[in-house]
């Protein structure tokens, strides 16, 4: 096992990974901007170092630094959290070669799902249910005619180097397609330097569903079931929750199934998770995330699995503590993301905290590294926290988030608080009854 990581991250996630090496006894290293030398995750860890002023390209994303920080402190491994480095292929191979390991999965699978359409192919291979669309890259717009009226509109115009729904375009019509085409590809080039397109049939109102999946270097491979992330505004999702209150038992499983063999093939290693639209009992994949998500907890939470310590064991070569039979999937849980954001127009708000108080007791979780006092830096997203909680069913599961949400105080900002308790309160979400564009037409309306 690790004697010491460096955690490459900040916030609630680097707070997080700090947790679980605590109780693995491995000890810690926080690296951080200027902007956080007052970060609790700064002050838990066993060593801290400065890697740079506020801006994340001069510190969170400042490989050169991050290394010395790991060959001054000796570190054998790093954990990335989510965001920053954690799908970058290229720190993936620069960490190996200097003999630190990475959390995660090897650069190759990095690289594999950062191309969306090399990506679709490749698990379209194994048996995994794509969107109906272009074969592969489309190179023309005579192709994307072609492609489209063969499908039928409307469709979607996606950017190989996209992903989180950046570089997409609908096209209604045969007319409106070309431009879309030429639009998006422009924006690609622009935005990633890539402006390889491909291709989709547009969804109308599908859910967002994704599968966990983890394996080992021994050849285990396991699903923990699936997270519903229809909740979104913007591509930034808002509420999560496991299990859907869209599938059953039966579809739970044969998806699972589905992706793990996939996963298995594949020579996964590592957390990762597949993502799907579902429209109609049907499963779309869209991508794949190869790092550990902010809604982990939600898992976690109806399993009883700690990811993030299977994360670091299947890093250090160490089996799955648990085979899929063993897997339980209990009660219901839903996250909330605690966002220092106006709740009705979703305008930043960072300053200082004034009153804390979290909600606890029986089913309650907060991960979050923000107190009284702390001041959020208005330089990295507005996350500031996570409420998950657990219930035996979706009902008490929601009773209890709504009673926690009247017990958490947080003054001295804006927070989305506000937005959560009147969504607990809606007869849709109540019903589970949502797709990927309610929540935007529910702030319309309201
Ligand atoms: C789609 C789609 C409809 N049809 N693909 C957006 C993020 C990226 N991961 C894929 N996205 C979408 N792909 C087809 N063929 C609708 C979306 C989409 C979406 C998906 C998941 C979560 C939120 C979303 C918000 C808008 C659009």
């Amino acid at each position: 096992m690790f004697e010491k990581v460096l955690i490459a991250n900040r916030g609630e996630i680097a707070l997080r990974v700090h947790r679980a090496c605590r109780e693995m006894g491995i000890a810690t290293v926080a690296v951080h901007s200027t902007a956080d030398e007052h970060a609790m995750h700064v002050r838990l860890a066993n060593e801290s170092v400065c890697i740079g002023p506020p801006q994340a390209s001069e510190s969170y994303l400042n490989i050169p630094a991050i290394i010395s920080a790991c060959e001054i402190t000796g570190a054998d491994a790093v954990h990335p959290g989510y965001g920053f480095l954690s799908e970058n292929a290229r720190f993936a191979e620069i960490l190996e070669a200097h003999g630190i390991t990475f959390i995660g999965p090897t650069s190759d699978h990095i690289k594999l799902m950062g191309d969306k359409i090399a990506a679709k192919a490749a698990v379209k291979a194994l048996g995994i249910p794509v969107v109906p669309g272009s074969p592969g890259a489309v190179t023309s717009n005579e192709e994307a005619l072609r492609v489209s009226k063969e499908m039928g509109f409307p469709v979607l115009v996606k950017a190989a180097a996209g992903g989180g729904g950046r570089g997409m375009k609908v096209a209604l019509t045969e007319d409106a397609l070309i431009e879309a085409f030429s639009t998006a590809r422009a924006e690609a080039k622009a935005a990633f330097g890539d402006d390889a397109m491909y291709i989709e049939k547009y969804l109308g109102r599908p859910r967002h569903i994704e599968v966990q999946v983890i394996a080992d270097s021994h050849g285990n491979v396991v699903h923990l079931g699936e997270r519903d992330c229809s909740l979104q505004r913007r591509n930034q999702k808002i509420l999560e929750e496991a299990p859907s209150p869209a599938l059953n038992e039966e579809s739970r499983k044969k998806i699972g199934e589905i992706v793990s063999r996939a996963i298995g093939k594949l020579g996964y290693l590592g957390v990762g998770t597949v993502e799907f639209l579902y429209e109609d009992g049907e499963f779309y994949f869209i991508e794949m995330n190869t790092r550990l998500q902010v809604e982990h907890p939600v898992t976690e939470a109806i399993t009883g699995i700690d990811l993030v310590r299977e994360q670091i064991r299947i890093a250090a070569g160490l089996e799955l503590s648990f085979k899929q039979e063993d897997v339980n999937f209990r009660g219901h849980a839903i996250e909330c993301r605690v966002n220092a954001e106006n709740a009705k127009t979703f305008v930043p708000s960072p300053g200082t905290i004034r009153e804390y108080h979290t909600p606890g007791g029986l089913g309650v979780r907060v991960d979050s590294g923000v107190y009284s006092g702390y001041r959020i830096p208005p330089y990295y997203d507005s996350l500031i926290g996570k409420l998950i909680v657990h219930g035996r069913s979706r009902n008490e599961c929601l009773m209890r988030l709504r009673r926690a949400l009247h017990e958490f105080v947080i003054e001295g900002v804006d927070t989305t608080i506000p937005l959560f308790k009147e969504l607990v309160n809606d007869p849709d979400l109540i019903d589970g009854n949502y797709h990927i564009h309610w929540l935007e037409e529910f702030l319309e309306r309201s």
